[in-house]
């Protein structure tokens, strides 16, 4: 194979049908996440909203979705925007309502989608009934949350909190009740106390919630910040501070400024997924329904992720969500690192499970904006070829950019609680902005005055429309991935991994039987001439180009 582009990003694919093979639903299955704010506003007042979604469940489907994952549509006060929830069983009512939900559920069952929910188990929001009735010490309610008494500070001798522990949205993650006479325990905002679950009332509770959306027939749940479910408590019930972790990165009202060694990863919160299995297992088979999938959100090191898999004796998540493409890359590393990094998790999963592989959320910067535009094509084609589960953030099929958002203009969170200097690598409003359908009016997102965050500017040309009428765009090529990657070769082939060309190509062949595809993406800046025959066997000159990178110049076919 001859070729001089200048930068080739291709996938080579040998043309034959494929056999199909059964199984569940989710086996490596193509997950797309809604971020329900930003993808579709029916009404006019500038927020994204549930009749929006159903609206356009047929352009998720049309990408070739298997299970649609919705960030959190229940009753929120949404300080966290739907991640800090006062009501679980009911619906935001921005977003609109339970009859709204259930209209979605029927539209996602006739077009042959999977409706996925995102549950927040580690807090509630403050707004709760169950949290104003611990705050006042409403019998059976007491416990519902973490509550201590603060430490007498012997120099000043005044109240401080009672162990050293750091909110993700900064400072102490404890805060005093004036009502309670204590403090309560926090991992993310004052508004956001953390759940008990040290307390069989809150298991029970929680356990109670995951049925009833079950019955309203969702297929599944993505479960939000895992590692953080259970505090590590003394014999005598106390709790100690945390040891620094002197990451050069943090200062010290940061979160990682401490080692979180009693606020994660304790054993207790594997025992709780592992349960949170059994449920949604038995729930299938007790009605006779369909499989349901778990996934959990874990950014915790690989070897303790993989504990979320099971154990010898119990399953757990389907899961964890593997995080590697968003924290650990950047523009410099090599196809080496790529490389290494996806076949760690390979060869580390526990067998007989599925990897996965996630590329943006709604926390993190784009790919495009971290990785290169230009990469866009790129990260795609490795997301839709590699083994597993792929998980696409709303927008990365069209390879959209951040958003620049003012200091003014900020409303996340995080970013408010942090300095203004760090607005650009704390703020996660550039990933949340509206999604861009066409050219028209707020990309025809909105047809309001005003949208809940501004539509970005790229809109004219990076939209749904445009790249739908195109001869060839990222939405297309997205398009071509997801159908081929429904071919055996793809659903349960075999990885071969191979570096070449002084380390700027990363190959891999996948085969299933006598069918295969060779892949081939090109991490360096130059163009790059391939011989296939270097690595893989038997390689004729039969090869047909199924899809490339816009930037590559080749044609497919
Ligand atoms: C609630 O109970 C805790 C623990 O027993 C106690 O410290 C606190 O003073 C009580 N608060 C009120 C308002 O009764
Ligand atoms: C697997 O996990 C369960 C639940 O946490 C535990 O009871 C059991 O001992 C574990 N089994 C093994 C082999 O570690
Ligand atoms: C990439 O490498 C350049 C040159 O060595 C360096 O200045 C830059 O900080 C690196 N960027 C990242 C994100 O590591
Ligand atoms: C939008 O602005 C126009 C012009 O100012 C006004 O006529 C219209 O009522 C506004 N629409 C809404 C929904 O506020
Ligand atoms: C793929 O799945 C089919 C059916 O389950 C099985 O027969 C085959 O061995 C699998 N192939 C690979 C490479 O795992
Ligand atoms: C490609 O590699 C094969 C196997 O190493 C070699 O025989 C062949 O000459 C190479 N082709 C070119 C054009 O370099
Ligand atoms: C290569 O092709 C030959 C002849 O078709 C076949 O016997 C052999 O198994 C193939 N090897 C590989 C590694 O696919
Ligand atoms: C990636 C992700 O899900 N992030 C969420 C984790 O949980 C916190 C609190 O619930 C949210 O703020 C994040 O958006
Ligand atoms: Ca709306
Ligand atoms: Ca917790």
């Amino acid at each position: 194979m001859h070729h001089s582009n200048k930068i080739i990003k291709v996938l080579f694919v040998l043309s034959s049908l494929a056999t199909l093979t059964l199984a569940d639903w989710f086996d490596n299955g193509n997950f797309y996440q809604i971020y329900p704010r930003s993808f579709k506003d029916s009404d006019g007042d500038g927020i994204g909203d549930l009749k929006g979604i159903k609206s356009k469940l047929q352009y998720v489907k049309y990408l070739g979705i298997d299970g649609v994952w919705l960030s959190p549509i229940m009753k929120s006060p949404m300080y966290d925007f739907g991640y800090d929830i006062s009501d679980y069983r009911d619906i935001h009512s921005e977003y609109g309502t339970l009859s709204d939900f259930d209209d979605i559920v029927a539209e996602c069952k006739r077009i042959g989608l999977h409706l996925i929910l995102d549950f927040v188990p580690n807090h509630s929001s403050h707004e709760h009934e169950w949290f104003k009735k611990s705050e006042r010490n409403e019998s059976g309610f007491e416990d519902f949350y973490i509550w201590r008494n603060p430490k007498i500070d012997e120099v000043s001798n005044t109240p401080v909190p009672p162990t050293n522990w750091l909110s993700v949205f900064r400072y102490s993650a404890w805060r005093w009740s004036e009502i309670r006479q204590q403090m309560y325990y926090h991992l993310f905002q004052d508004k956001q106390p953390d759940l008990n679950y040290r307390n069989p009332q809150v298991v029970t509770e929680m356990k109670a919630i995951l049925t009833y959306w079950l019955e309203k027939g969702v297929s599944g749940f993505r479960i939000d910040s895992i590692p953080s479910l259970f505090e590590k408590v003394e014999a005598d019930g106390s709790f100690l501070d945390e040891p620094r972790s002197y990451n050069t990165d943090c200062d010290a009202h940061d979160h990682c400024y401490l080692k979180n060694i009693y606020t994660e990863d304790q054993p207790e919160t594997y025992d709780m997924v592992y349960q949170w299995r059994k449920l949604v297992d038995d729930y299938s088979k007790v009605n006779n329904v369909e499989r349901k999938i778990l996934m959990v959100e874990s950014a915790a090191p690989i070897d303790l992720n993989m504990k979320y898999y099971g154990n010898s004796t119990m399953e757990g998540a389907h899961f964890p969500f593997n995080f590697d493409l968003l924290l650990k890359l950047t523009k410099n590393s090599s196809a080496t690192d790529y490389k290494i990094m996806i076949e760690e998790w390979l060869n580390k999963m526990p067998k007989g499970h599925m990897a996965n592989w996630v590329l943006g959320n709604h926390d993190r910067s784009r790919i495009a904006t971290r990785l290169g535009v230009e990469k866009g094509d790129l990260f795609n084609i490795l997301l839709q070829t590699l083994p597993g589960a792929a998980i696409t953030y709303q927008g990365e099929e069209l390879v959209m950019e951040n958003v620049p958002i003012s200091w003014e203009d900020t409303i996340d969170p995080l970013a408010c609680n942090s300095p203004k200097e760090e607005l650009d690598i704390r703020s996660r409003d550039p990933v949340r902005t509206p999604f861009p359908w066409d050219d028209t009016k707020n990309a025809g997102f909105s047809t309001g005055n005003k949208t809940w965050l501004p539509v970005g500017e790229k809109y004219k040309t990076v939209n749904v429309k445009a790249q739908e009428e195109a001869i060839n765009s990222h939405l297309k090529i997205f398009r071509k991935l997801t159908k081929i990657r429904k071919e055996a070769r793809f659903k349960n082939g075999t990885y071969d991994g191979h570096i070449l060309n002084n380390g700027n190509i990363y190959s891999y062949k996948r085969q299933n039987g006598n069918e295969f595809a060779i892949i081939i993406l090109n991490f360096g800046t130059t163009d790059e001439i391939v011989n296939l025959s270097e690595i893989y066997s038997n390689i004729t000159s039969h090869l047909k180009v199924y899809t490339s990178s816009l930037e590559s110049g080749f044609k497919d076919g």
